[in-house]
């Protein structure tokens, strides 16, 4: 697998309905606003950016008839809205143009993630998270859908429910995602990640081997140990695997994440492969916390996506 586009499609998804928190519906614009495009752009890229239009209309649409199903939040809403970002990331992707998905709640990570599986079938994913994301319907406590993307992902037990199951295929197999920074997981996920075997670099991991030979090995494991360095890969990247110290502005932040140096060393490292197809910022909330502290979460949202489109390498 050789990448060559040189094109970069923002694609900026104002979606806060996967958790209960206003204001991450605003990371988007506040992203855009303070420059991304364009410092995108100075890196050498084309970029084109299209934002929420159609986002609002999905939300508009099911405004006060999105009873809960089960345990499940919004659910109808979070499924348009993720089907929708599905396609688009697909046809992105499929013209070979790079997406660069601005969220939103992370519950825009199974459209994300669908999208770039329907179009590179063999892609891994590493998903950069405090959290890791794969509850079900069924275990999950607050029925929040940004803590269930995964397991949609891949087909879990419990995940073949409407109206999900009009459009969600298990593309995903346990063996396709490694997770690096988690810090806060529920005991029905540990679980699951422990029966499915999937790999798991924690904050623990990280402090004893350092970031460097932590990205090495998860880009071995999606690399079957091949020594090779060509299986595309998708970054999924919640600001809340950084430190609270280093991204504040966040709906669920969690202390003893990644240093603002480590988060940005997967990027860079990622974007080093020459496989990166696709990007993900997510759970930027601009209205959390002090204005300060919305600033410096929105510039580290945006010096991430410039690190993974090649900004620190001479
Ligand atoms: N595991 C908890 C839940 O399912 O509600 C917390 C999930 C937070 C998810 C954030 C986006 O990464
Ligand atoms: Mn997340
Ligand atoms: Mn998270
Ligand atoms: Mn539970």
């Amino acid at each position: 697998f050789l990448k060559t586009s040189a094109s970069v499609q923002i694609l900026g998804c104002d979606f806060s309905g996967g958790q209960g928190k206003a204001g991450v519906d605003q990371g988007p614009s506040q992203l855009i606003q303070a420059g991304l495009q364009k410092q995108i752009a100075q890196l050498g890229w084309n970029v084109g950016y299209e934002g929420n239009e159609r986002y609002e209309r999905i939300v508009q649409e099911f405004a006060g008839k999105d009873a809960d199903i089960g345990q499940m939040k919004n659910p109808r809403t979070v499924n348009a809205v993720a089907r929708s970002v599905a396609d688009r990331v697909e046809a992105i992707s499929k013209a070979g143009d790079l997406p660069l998905t601005l969220g939103g709640d992370h519950s825009l990570g199974l459209g994300t993630v669908t999208g770039t599986l329907r179009s590179h079938p063999s892609a891994g994913v590493i998903w950069v998270d405090a959290h890791a994301d794969i509850n079900t319907p069924l275990t999950t406590d607050s029925g929040n859908l940004h803590g269930c993307p995964v397991s949609f992902l891949m087909g879990l037990e419990g995940c073949d429910v409407a109206p999900f199951n009009e459009w969600v295929q298990p593309l995903l197999k346990p063996e396709g995602i490694v997770y690096i920074g988690l810090r806060d997981i529920d005991v029905e996920e540990r679980k699951i990640l422990k029966e499915n075997n999937i790999k798991c670099f924690s904050m623990h991991h990280v402090d004893k081997y350092g970031i460097g030979r932590v990205v090495d090995m998860a880009l071995d494991h999606l690399n079957g140990n091949s020594g090779r360095r060509d299986r595309p890969i998708h970054l999924s990247f919640d600001v809340d695997g950084l430190d609270p110290s280093v991204a504040p502005s966040t709906g669920t932040p969690v202390r003893g994440g990644l240093t603002f140096r480590e988060g940005h060393y997967i990027c860079e490292t990622l974007h080093e492969t020459g496989c990166l197809v696709a990007v993900d910022i997510m759970e930027v909330n601009p209205s959390l916390m002090e204005q300060r502290d919305a600033e410096a979460t929105v510039a580290v949202g945006c010096s991430l996506a410039r690190s993974a489109l090649g900004e620190t390498l001479l």
